[in-house]
């Protein structure tokens, strides 16, 4: 039976308010659900806790057709989609293990609602094997969860499908991109595949829930890895005082080399914690994914230090108090969102290190996180005149003009 008057998505963050208007654009009864009680209230609003290209007026017209509304109590409905985040666990013995607690209260939640014929989506990043135990823990005596009934269990579906969207390009990716559906049965995938059907414009390709998990991983990971190439080469290139922008530009026209760009390290909540997923469950099969995180890792430091001695040169031409200014927090260019962010963990370094105040310019933010330092300035574009030094961290498009500052120096790292 597949009927998908109602949905219910379950995380209304990056993930799941995009999904979560297109669909109620498209006609179907949407209830958002979410745990933060700012998230349920900005959505009915019709306000978007972050900023995302197109979201604002898609959202609008969701809230405008009455077939979305939010809330923190989570509703019976024909599909629940689950969009949780599955960040690193802090402070674990087991280096780099996947927190699934989110995932779990989830479906915690979900438990204490279901109907006979209902289907469950995982979209939440997770290790291999998780989808297939959801049936399993819902089975259980278990007082993480509501006890359900046999007939509802026999007629449950459960597929796993991995987000892919890009931030920044969120509603287009979401819309024309192909999706890979893993259900934990035949029926469940292909009831999982219709409904994609529903909105995707991509092809849609049905496997099993592991596959479809795995398929996650190695994306991700795939990713971090050549650009973990890119930034090797890029701190070898410097040895050799080569330019590497110019070095990967000529090594492209070769037809069968496609270099990424380096950067100051990856950051974002997918690409620096995903791969760990496969680093954690095969320690000794994963050397080359391993080695391609510590390289990402090791990059951000690798920037500390050229930038320290870059300060260190310009102290030595008697400048004192010099005047610094970066260019840019997030963690990669023309977005706002400052998580697991190279250029963030770089200023917080300064502020903590440099005896001096220092100025950044961050314009797709109003105000800096808590965690920094009283001596950072959060200034215009504007301002950006008579600094000593300039350190561009994030290649915005907003800093593509940069002829016209008056600075002694400007450093690229971005
Ligand atoms: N970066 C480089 N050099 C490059 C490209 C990227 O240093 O040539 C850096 C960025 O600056 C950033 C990080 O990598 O710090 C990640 O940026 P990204 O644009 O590569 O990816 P994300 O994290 O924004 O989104 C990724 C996407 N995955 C892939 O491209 C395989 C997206 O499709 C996923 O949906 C998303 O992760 C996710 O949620 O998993």
């Amino acid at each position: 039976m597949t009927k998908f008057d109602t949905i219910s998505i379950v995380g209304l963050g990056y993930i799941g308010l995009p999904l979560a208007v297109e669909l109620a654009c498209r006609g179907h009864v949407v209830y958002g659900f979410d745990i933060d009680q700012k998230v349920v209230t900005d959505t009915n609003n019709a306000t978007t806790h972050y900023n995302e290209p197109h979201l604002s007026e898609r959202l609008l017209q969701a809230r405008a057709s009455n077939k979305l509304i939010a809330s923190n109590i989570l509703k019976p409905a024909d599909v629940f989609v689950i969009a949780v985040p599955t960040p690193l666990i802090k402070n674990s013995e087991y280096e780099h293990a996947p927190d699934l607690t989110y995932v779990r209260n989830a479906i915690r939640s979900i438990s204490q609602v279901l109907e006979n014929n209902n289907l469950i989506i995982l979209e939440s990043t997770v290790p291999v094997g998780t989808t297939d135990l959801i049936k399993t823990w819902l089975k259980e005596e278990n007082p993480d969860f509501q006890k359900v009934s046999n007939s509802v269990l026999e007629t449950l579906d459960i597929a796993f499908c991995p987000e892919r969207i890009l931030p920044g390009d969120a509603l287009n990716e979401l819309i024309n991109n192909d999706r890979t559906v893993g259900g934990i049965t035949e029926k469940a995938a292909s009831r999982a595949a219709k409904f994609y059907e529903n909105f995707v414009n991509g092809k849609i390709t049905t496997t099993n829930a592991r596959t479809a998990e795995m398929v996650k991983l190695v994306e991700n990971s795939f990713r971090d890895v050549n650009i973990a190439f890119a930034n090797e080469i890029s701190m070898i290139a410097s040895k050799y005082d080569i330019d590497v922008r110019t070095l990967i530009e000529m090594a492209n026209t070769h037809p069968r080399v496609n270099i990424l760009q380096p950067g100051p390290g990856v950051g974002g909540h997918c690409i620096a914690i995903d791969p760990w997923f496969l680093v954690h469950d095969n320690e000794l099969d994963s050397r080359l994914i391993k080695t391609a995180r510590q390289t990402n890792l090791k990059k951000t430091n690798w920037t500390i230090r050229r930038i320290e001695h870059n300060i260190d040169e310009l102290s030595n031409k008697n400048t004192n108090n010099l005047k610094i200014c970066f260019l840019g927090l997030s963690y990669k260019k023309n977005v706002d969102d400052l998580r697991e962010s190279p250029a963030s963990k770089i200023v917080e370094h300064f502020s903590t290190t440099l005896p001096f105040d220092i100025s950044v310019i961050e314009p797709h933010i109003l105000e800096l996180p808590k965690s920094f330092d009283e001596n950072v300035a959060l200034v215009r574009l504007e301002d950006l005149h008579n600094f000593d030094l300039i350190i561009k961290l994030v290649d915005h498009d907003c800093f593509a003009d940069l002829k016209n500052i008056k600075a002694d120096t400007v450093l690229d790292y971005s």
